[in-house]
């Protein structure tokens, strides 16, 4: 049936065999946090999440230890095709017996052992601060009035500079570390300068740390709104913006698409971006309403998104590709497989396009044409590709996965209690 799709598709001009191996090269970040509901290991971890985002639902069966969220981290990328890099947030450092260290204080010693476990499998790392979750949130952040505060969290940005050098140096890959806070307000505030002025000043201190930037790319994540932060946000679309276009010798943008409001297409800004930042980063996620975290789906957006980097050239470094969601109301593992071979599938659907010859037909204004092919292109066999893909990355099939999910959360994630 391969052989059949793939003739299907040659006769389009485009090779299926050249798009799988392209793919398979690609890495993608695989986010840490969708197995624990984001709390991490450095704080207490029934209290409540804070800073803007919120994980709903108490499915059985969440990790609660280091070696717990590993085991479950090798079941995803046991049961995902391509290339895939670990990305972890700060309060994921894990301390030996006596060791704990505030966030502030936090060394590349406390990620040892996510070194030796990427180390193990061949990955790389990227790195977040966690602004988030913390008792040293007043709620603010970065942006705090409070110069204790805004210190407090300065110097986590910058050990987290340091841990993230060290990571591109332990593993030889670049670290893409990414700044996200949640800092804004519930209802209308009466300053809205001043807490950016100093949200710009913490970043620029932060990013005053040495580090080497062929190794570790900072970004600066924008949101339009978080959860109990409804009215402002102090990192917005064009604060990032401006500030990663004011320090492009730094910093680059990050978009995460479900950080906008509900017309506006990230697909659309990647190509608006790339003609200005040679790279750039994304969090592929899901918008569904007010929430920005659903698990990403085979839909027309991811799909989008995956033509755009595919068409800029992004597979090639300049567009930085990691997941960002969270699911607690279904299985964990699941939630983190499927949306991970989901984009797979829109980055796969995106290479076996016959883009260029869809570029001429643009080009040469016969838009009649364009608007045909395009749709003809969606019920090709595509199936057949990406099954062949599953297959050359030594990974099961669709059909074949949740059945070994399942017999792993009867086995193991049930037993957590
Ligand atoms: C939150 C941001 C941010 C977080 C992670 C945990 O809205 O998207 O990227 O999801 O840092
Ligand atoms: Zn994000």
């Amino acid at each position: 049936m391969y052989y059949e799709a793939k003739e299907r598709y040659a006769k389009l001009g485009v090779d299926t065999d050249a798009a799988i191996a392209k793919l398979s090269k690609v890495p993608v970040a695989l986010h840490c946090w969708q197995g624990d509901d984001v709390r991490g290991f450095d704080t207490d971890p029934n209290k409540p999440l804070t800073g803007g985002i919120q994980t709903t639902g108490n499915y059985p069966g969440r990790a609660r230890t280091p070696e717990e969220l590993m085991a479950d981290l090798d079941m995803v990328l046991k049961l995902c095709p391509g290339t895939k890099k670990m990305n972890l947030h700060a309060c994921y450092a894990i301390f030996e017996d006596g060791d704990w260290a505030d966030r502030d204080k936090l060394e590349p010693k406390h990620f040892k052992k996510w070194v030796d476990f990427c180390k193990e499998r061949g990955l790389g790392c990227d790195f977040n601060p966690t602004f988030f979750s913390h008792p040293k949130c007043d709620p603010l952040t970065l942006s705090s009035p409070n110069e204790e505060t805004r210190k407090f969290w300065i110097d986590h940005g910058k050990a987290c500079i340091r841990i993230s050098q060290y990571l591109a140096d332990e593993l030889g890959q670049e670290c893409i570390m990414n700044i996200w806070t949640g800092d804004g307000f519930k209802d209308i505030p009466a300053d809205r300068m001043g807490p950016r002025v100093r949200y710009k000043e913490s970043i620029d201190e932060i990013l005053s740390e040495p580090f080497d930037f062929n190794k570790v790319k900072p970004c600066v994540e924008s949101k339009v709104f978080g959860i109990g932060v409804e009215a402002y946000t102090v990192g917005s679309a064009e604060f990032c913006l401006s500030y990663a276009a004011k320090n492009n010798d730094k910093c680059i943008p990050l978009m995460d698409n479900g950080h906008y409001h509900p017309t506006e297409v990230v697909s659309d800004k990647i190509p608006a971006l790339l003609a200005f930042f040679p790279e750039i980063a994304l969090h592929v996620t899901r918008g569904v309403r007010w929430d920005s975290d659903h698990v990403v789906l085979f839909d027309d957006e991811t799909k989008e998104m995956a033509k755009e980097i595919v068409r800029c050239g992004g597979l090639d470094g300049s567009v930085k590709l990691a997941l960002d969601y969270f699911d607690a109301s279904i299985n964990r593992i699941a939630a983190w497989t499927v949306g991970l071979r989901n984009f797979q599938k829109a980055l796969l659907f995106a290479l076996v396009s016959p883009n260029e010859a869809l570029r001429k037909l643009q080009d040469e204004g016969d838009l009649t044409a364009l608007l045909v092919m395009q749709e003809e292109l969606k019920t090709l066999p595509f199936g057949e590709v990406w099954d062949e893909y599953c297959r050359s990355c030594g990974v099961p099939c669709d059909g074949e996965w949740l059945d070994m999910v399942k017999a792993y959360e009867q086995e193991v994630l049930f037993k957590r209690v």
